[in-house]
């Protein structure tokens, strides 16, 4: 059975000087880029927001980037605006293999519902089609890497073993945002869920 890489979110918007910045993102690229050749099945993922999105704090008058805001689904963190589809800090880092990407999903498109996870968006329930693709192709085992550990690898990592995928973690190709304890929060969340979390 072959195993997966899912590359999360490595996009000029989550490393240094983005717009949604976290601390050391881009000092994962050349390690996931030397992982590459040993997955059969690569998958890469992409935040890909409408200029308008509800998980920016600049549509909600009054609101702050990190405060949360009660959406019809739960509670959202919100954002600086980030990852506008089509915009240079939507793209991958500019020294990412991605290249080596057989399918790319798009994810927290629809301007109403975020979307941290690469199977379900942030209702928890609606599909982005990558369970689909993995199925088909046969595959049971991932190794996740990426960004950010705390909120799109985790969300992502969960929700896989949720879907009865095995799942590694490779904590060292991970960076965090680590809101409010939000890095440690998700470690223990992914461990107690059944997910594996190597480092090098
Ligand atoms: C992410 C916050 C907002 C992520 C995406 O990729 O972890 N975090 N959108
Ligand atoms: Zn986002």
């Amino acid at each position: 059975m072959p195993e997966a890489l899912i590359v999360i979110d490595v996009q000029n918007d989550f490393c240094p000087g983005g717009a949604l910045a976290v601390p050391g993102g881009d000092e994962i690229v050349p390690g996931i880029n030397a992982l590459l050749p040993d997955y059969p099945v690569r998958i890469f993922t992409q935040d890909w927001h409408t200029a308008d999105h509800a998980s920016f704090a600049s549509r909600h008058p009054g609101k702050k980037p990190y405060e949360i805001f009660e959406m019809p689904y739960g509670p959202q963190v919100l954002w600086p605006d980030h990852c506008v589809q089509g915009s240079e800090g939507a793209a991958f880092h500019p020294c990412l293999a991605n290249d080596a990407a057989q399918v790319v999903i798009r994810k927290g498109f629809d301007r109403d519902i975020d979307s941290y996870s690469a199977f379900f968006e942030n209702d928890r329930a609606t599909p982005t089609g990558l369970e689909g693709y993995l199925r088909t192709r046969g595959v049971e085992r991932l190794v996740m890497v990426g960004l950010a550990t705390d909120f799109c690898v985790h969300y992502s990592a969960i929700d896989a073993v949720r879907l009865g995928f095995a799942v590694r973690v490779e904590i060292d190709l991970c960076r965090a945002i680590d809101l409010d304890g939000s890095l440690a929060a998700a470690l223990d969340a992914m461990h107690n869920a059944g997910v594996t979390l190597s480092s090098r």
